[in-house]
């Protein structure tokens, strides 16, 4: 049963949604400047009065942190890159500027991933494969030498992508799509924030299965290439 009242904690606490790649973000950033927080998980099929009463927009992640309710993921990483050391954006302002747009980059690019995983057809499967793989095409020109996207130190456009990256884990058992094909630097990178312990502890431990789960209730073609190489994964086991 759902509670009418926001919980109250002196901890902030993260509005989450299991497999949301915008609470991931925000919990990176929580997990890389060592603070400890609270992960309340929304039902986003049956919003509670609470949750939308400080949330506009209806969606996760809000952070309930100094007496407010922030929503929007990147507000919520830049109040705590503000209030919270150590600072992951770079201090140089052109440099700053640049990493928040390559922030957008990654929210265009989990958009470019809804209109994959949920394609009506073969055709509109590959055009957006496609042009996932444009994107990440782009991102290999401005990488440089790694192991992050500013070199050695980790920084919220890390943050940003590991949560992109992390689809792609359950999309290589479906098929082979070729997203990431000749595109050293960036596999390199999404290597490296695979390993990142921020980024394995920003997911749970059933993460796949949930996506697996979410995938086949598209109702799309990937779903159909799901069922036709596990005809029983309707029936894999799911933990709560
Ligand atoms: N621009 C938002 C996007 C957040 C978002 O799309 N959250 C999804 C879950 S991953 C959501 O809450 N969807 C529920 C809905 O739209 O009703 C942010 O960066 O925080």
């Amino acid at each position: 049963m759902h509670s009418t009242q926001p919980p109250a904690n002196p901890k902030p606490v993260l509005i989450s949604h299991a497999l949301c790649p915008y609470v991931q973000r925000a919990a990176i950033v929580l997990l890389e400047k060592g603070v400890e927080f609270e992960r309340r998980d929304v039902d986003l099929a049956n919003k509670p009065a609470w949750f939308l009463d400080i949330s506009p927009l209806g969606k996760t992640p809000v952070l309930l942190a100094g007496g407010a309710a922030l929503f929007e993921s990147a507000a919520i990483c830049e109040y705590l890159d503000d209030t919270t050391l150590p600072r992951l954006h770079p201090a140089d302002p052109l440099t700053r500027a640049r990493h928040r747009a390559w922030m957008e980059f990654g929210s265009e690019t989990l958009n470019t991933i809804a209109g994959f995983y949920n394609a009506a057809d073969e055709a509109i499967l590959t055009l957006k494969a496609r042009e996932l793989h444009a994107k990440f095409a782009r991102m290999e020109h401005v990488l440089g030498d790694g192991p992050y996207f500013n070199g050695a130190a980790f920084c919220i456009v890390d943050a940003v992508f590991a949560p992109v990256f992390r689809y792609f884990e359950g999309f290589k058992r479906i098929g082979e799509f070729g997203f990431f094909d000749g595109l050293p630097k960036v596999n390199a990178w999404r290597a490296s924030l695979a390993a990142r312990p921020s980024v394995r502890a920003a997911a749970r431990p059933d993460y796949a299965e949930r996506l697996l789960k979410f995938l086949l209730a598209r109702a799309s073609m990937l779903s159909r290439r799901i069922l036709a190489q596990q005809p029983d994964a309707f029936g894999a086991p799911m933990q709560h």
